[in-house]
């Protein structure tokens, strides 16, 4: 189903006496707000190919209905998405979760719908029908040279597929560790996940960037191969100029500072992006914002004072996607949550008062600083949200408008219930 733009526009005229208060109120106590307005505008949040069913635990999977059982399913979801919130115009594939049939028919449905594809994404934690070697023990670090190459050629396959489609990244996120001490040499682990990971770089397109996701524990849970931001940065250092380092929120340990990762490694000019997610113990893959809404705003703030401070496009310039995972609540309601509080986080760290920061930090008042932060992120700018989308064509609220007009029905008629989405 496609929602049309005459939908959107009979639910907007019937909520727009409302905004227009809110939105006039708020905007009597920001200045530069057409600038911000038109930042928030440009900003695109790519939306996981794996997260539009789904996902379960491991205890169990509770399918939900209507979910897309193809690529072209999903494609159509992220579809609505965008056509809502006007934010979400690019799709994040997994490969072999994804396998477009036929690139060109793939590439003009996601058109249609105005989505390109953002970070392709390979996998070699799980193993495939008809693979040779397992990757019960790991694939890029593994002992044995011959895992090690399948795990690079599907890695130079996955590239090969997103040149076909437009993208412009390739994600490496690897299971790759050990459970009990003593099971492997962490020194050899590393070399070899290195090695592996040059070889791979030789294929990418110079237009291509290398992402190399870090996670702290899990599925292995006494060492992680690519366990913290040091490990990734060390690799990307290593690999070269088109490698970066990609930060999930929910991959540290409780209580990081992610805030200060984020901006040492944009000061190093190695922040590739991020998956947005949020978490109250490890890798919950719960909505962004849900849980610690004032961290995802500091982290805000560091990006847009470490991007300004080198001019650098925040549309543009980082991989900005979701990686999240859902058991209760409708996939596509939650990754609508997702991008209106990533939106609002960026909202608020664009009203900070930067030079009165600088004051406060260059002159030791930390109640000063404290302040400024406080006063940014405790302002409602929903409005403010609201009215870029309303410019786009968007929906005032588009999670209001997709509960109001049925959409998952809707999609469950044509799809039925009980399907069970590759991926997650
Ligand atoms: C796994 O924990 C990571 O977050 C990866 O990004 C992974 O590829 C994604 O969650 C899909 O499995
Ligand atoms: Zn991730
Ligand atoms: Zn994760």
């Amino acid at each position: 189903m496609k929602i049309q733009q005459e939908q959107i526009r009979a639910y907007n005229e019937s909520h727009l006496v409302t905004h227009k208060r809110k939105f006039d109120f708020i905007a009597s106590e920001i200045s530069d707000l057409e600038a911000i307005i038109q930042k928030l505008q440009a900003f695109q949040i790519a939306i996981p190919s794996w997260a539009l069913g789904t996902g379960g635990t491991r205890f169990g999977r509770f399918s939900g209905p209507g979910e897309p059982a193809t690529l072209e399913q999903k494609i159509e979801d992220v579809g609505l998405l965008h056509a809502l919130n006007k934010s979400s115009g690019a799709i994040s594939l997994h490969i072999p979760w994804d396998i477009p049939k036929d690139t060109e028919t793939i590439k003009s449905l996601a058109s249609s719908y105005g989505l390109v594809f953002d970070a392709v994404n390979s996998n070699t934690f799980q193993d495939q029908e008809g693979q040779t070697h397992s990757y019960k023990y790991g694939s890029l670090q593994h002992v044995n040279p011959a895992v090690r190459q399948q795990a690079i050629n599907h890695n130079i396959d996955v590239i090969k597929q997103g040149v076909s489609l437009g993208s412009k990244a390739l994600t490496v996120w690897l299971a790759d560790g050990s459970s009990f001490p003593g099971q492997l040499n962490f020194r050899e682990a590393f070399q070899n996940t290195l090695q592996s990971l040059q070889e791979i770089y030789k294929h990418l397109p110079t237009d291509w960037k290398m992402f190399v996701e870090y996670k702290c524990f899990e599925p292995n849970f006494y060492s992680t191969t690519i366990a913290d931001w040091g490990q990734s940065l060390l690799l990307a250092n290593k690999l070269g100029d088109q490698a970066y380092t990609l930060v999930d929120l929910g991959h540290h340990l409780p209580n990081a500072n992610i805030e200060q990762i984020v901006s040492l490694l944009l000061m190093e000019k190695k922040l590739g992006g991020f998956h947005f997610n949020d978490s109250k113990y490890a890798d919950d893959d719960l909505t962004a914002g849900s849980m610690k809404p004032y961290q995802l705003f500091l982290i805000f703030n560091e990006l847009v004072e470490g991007m300004d401070a080198r001019g650098m496009d925040h549309a543009k310039g980082l991989g900005w996607m979701i990686d999240a995972s859902h058991n209760l609540k409708d996939p596509l309601v939650d990754l609508l949550q997702s991008v209106e509080a990533i939106q609002l986080a960026y909202a608020q760290a664009l009203v900070v008062d930067r030079q009165a920061l600088r004051k406060a930090q260059n002159s030791n008042d930390v109640v000063g600083a404290q302040e400024i932060l406080q006063e940014a992120f405790r302002k409602d700018l929903r409005a403010v949200v609201a009215e870029a989308r309303l410019r786009d064509g968007g929906s005032l609220n588009p999670v209001a408008q997709f509960r109001e007009m049925d959409v998952r029905s809707k999609l469950t008629l044509e799809r039925g219930t009980n399907i069970k989405a590759t991926g997650l």
